[in-house]
């Protein structure tokens, strides 16, 4: 059945979802969340895609979790189900995630953007944790990720405040990787998204990997890590084929293997 909450297509080796309830400024709901992981997973187990973007409308990428589905929630019910516990399946996607962010990445929305591996954004981008403003907290990483993003004392500004950061602040603070005029986003995106598609999968899922356990482990433990995965990537074929081709000044035709 065809999701009712994004809309997934594919360009070559990448898969772009755009998230689309536009009634909702993208607001993250439970059939978001369940189609978003569903896409994931099926692009992550589909050998022809090596890159994934994710976006959301000119208005805004995605104006948070959803205030109208989660307002009544008591705290057991959210306990025992374990509420948006699934977002860690986002989290968890092997494959490289580009978020393009133009409008609105609040709350959940600004969660989810930092779920994926960067971000480009719109000079018309939007980002903030309002969580405050309800009288709650980030609930899907914002204390953690951004924290570990941009630091503590922006971290705090943004939680405790709950006021919004334009894009050329979020670029200058670490949050994002590049700022680009708003009607070249996609492209922009998806050109990054298909440059890292080109090269061997293997070695950009390592890179993602590696990259990833900076956050989590020791300097030491984490270049014993790397190192590993940079020893074992002489196992692929796609590493004789990227060394063999610059040795042979020719461009490197990589088999993701
Ligand atoms: N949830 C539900 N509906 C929303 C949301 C949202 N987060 N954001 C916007 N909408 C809806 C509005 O209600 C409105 O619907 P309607 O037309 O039916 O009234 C429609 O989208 C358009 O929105 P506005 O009319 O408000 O549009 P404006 O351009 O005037 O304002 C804003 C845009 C500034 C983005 C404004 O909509 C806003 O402030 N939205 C809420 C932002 C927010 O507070 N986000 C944080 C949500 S909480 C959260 O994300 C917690 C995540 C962690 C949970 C983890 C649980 C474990």
């Amino acid at each position: 059945m065809a999701p009712k909450t994004l809309k997934t297509e594919t360009n070559g080796r990448v898969a772009i979802i755009t998230l689309n309830r536009p009634e909702a400024l993208n607001a993250l709901n439970s059939e978001l969340l369940a189609e978003l992981s569903e896409a994931l997973k099926r692009y992550d187990a589909d050998e022809k895609i090596g890159a994934i973007v994710l976006t959301g409308s000119e208005k805004a990428f995605a104006a948070g979790a959803d205030i109208k589905e989660m307002q009544n929630k008591d705290y057991v019910g959210a306990y025992l189900e374990d509420f948006f516990a699934g977002w860690g399946d986002v989290a968890a996607t092997r494959k490289p995630v580009i978020a393009a962010v133009a409008g609105y990445a609040l709350g959940g929305g600004c969660e989810l953007a930092m779920m994926c591996d960067f971000i480009i954004a719109a000079d018309s981008a939007k980002f903030g944790q309002p969580e405050i403003t309800l009288g709650v907290i980030p609930g899907m990483g914002g204390t953690q990720r951004l924290t570990r993003a941009v630091g503590k004392s922006k971290a705090m500004d943004l939680c405790l405040t709950g006021r919004m950061m334009e894009a050329e602040e979020a670029e200058r603070c670490g949050l994002v990787a590049r700022v680009v005029p708003a009607a070249e986003l996609k492209a922009t995106a998806v050109k990054a998204a298909e440059k890292i598609a080109s090269f061997s999968l293997p070695a950009t899922m390592m890179a993602k990997e590696a990259v990833n356990r900076a956050d989590e482990v020791t300097l030491n433990e984490g270049l014993r890590f790397e190192r590993r995965l940079f020893h074992s990537l002489f196992a692929t074929e796609d590493q004789k084929e990227g060394m063999g081709a610059f040795v042979e000044k020719r461009k490197a035709q990589f088999r993701h293997r």
